[in-house]
């Protein structure tokens, strides 16, 4: 029997660990706000942020629940990001993950209360993170607020619906896309770096996510002109949204995800001293070969 690593099935075990501690740390109830955050966390997303939280942190040394409790709480901001941003305010979108989106299944008001609650929770989730010293954790709140606020995800939404920025300037879609969603990669490694104890790989892990942050965004972009099925998953929604895939073309824009994915590495190599396996099998799996439009 071959024992050889197989990246794969640890990541496939990571995420299961997450899905459990999630489902463990939400409210029990099946009604009102609580059966909403359920939800709007459990139903499956790639966990792709969770999964970078533990695959920077082991790789920098960190272990134990106090890590798993940090990516969860990271996942749980990033939920309560999507059921706003769904709203009708806001892109107004009929589906998510496939399913109808968390306004449409409990309501404008439960949906926004669900929101708020998890970022609360994910709030209470880091600052009690076990086995972890209570430094760490302070940090990880403060980090996790910071991305959530007046310069975090807040910017960058507004950005986003106000200043039509991601229509201007490739520079200024890039900006936005740093704002409204690097910024959250950019919390997901600082928290794997509190959990180490390993501050002084803060700004490589900085340089990384941002870099992540482009190559998914720019991803989604190019995803946005496969047909209905392949890529969006609510062909309506946006229609007629410009992007930085009609200022520059597709092959620019793809040629860009392979240099911000290579920057990603590089980054996380000289975090690191070295590449890491599970990593670079992560990333392979989040960035599969760039998808070719119609
Ligand atoms: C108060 C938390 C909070 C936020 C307020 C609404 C808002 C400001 C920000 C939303 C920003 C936003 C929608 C960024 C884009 C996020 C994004 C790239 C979503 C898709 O992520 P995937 O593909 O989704 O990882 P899954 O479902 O797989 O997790």
């Amino acid at each position: 029997m071959s024992t050889a690593f197989q990246p794969d099935d640890a990541l496939a075990q990571w995420r299961r660990a997450v899905e459990r501690r999630l489902a463990a740390l939400l409210p029990a109830e099946a009604a009102g706000v609580a059966g909403a955050m359920q939800a709007a966390v459990l139903t499956p997303g790639k966990r792709l942020r969770p999964l970078l939280v533990l695959a920077v942190g082991e790789a920098l040394g960190a272990r134990g629940p106090g890590l798993l409790d940090f990516a969860c709480a990271v996942e749980m901001i990033h939920c309560a990001s999507l059921v706003l941003d769904d709203m009708p305010a806001m892109d107004d979108a009929r589906l998510r993950r496939g399913q109808p989106t968390v306004h449409l299944r409990f309501g404008e008001d439960v949906a926004m209360l669900a929101a708020v609650a998890l970022v609360s929770e994910a709030c209470r989730v880091a600052a009690s993170a076990p086995a972890l010293r209570a430094p760490a954790r302070a940090r990880a709140v403060q980090v996790l607020c910071e991305a959530v606020g007046p310069l975090g995800l807040v910017r960058g939404q507004y950005r986003d619906l106000h200043e039509g920025a991601g229509a201007r300037s490739a520079a200024a879609a890039a900006e936005t896309n740093d704002q409204k969603t690097g910024v959250l990669f950019a919390a997901a490694l600082e928290l794997s770096a509190c959990a180490a104890g390993r501050a002084r790989a803060v700004p490589d892990l900085r340089r990384a996510a941002l870099a992540i942050g482009q190559a998914f965004q720019l991803r989604d972009d190019l995803e946005d002109l496969l047909p209905a099925g392949e890529g969006r998953e609510d062909p309506l929604q946006d229609a007629g949204k410009s992007t930085v895939v009609q200022l520059l073309g597709a092959d620019a824009v793809r040629r860009s995800v392979d240099a911000h994915l290579g920057q990603a590495r590089q980054a996380l190599r000289s975090a690191l001293g070295r590449d890491d396996a599970l990593l670079t099998g992560l990333l392979r799996r989040a960035f599969p070969e760039t998808p070719q439009p119609l």
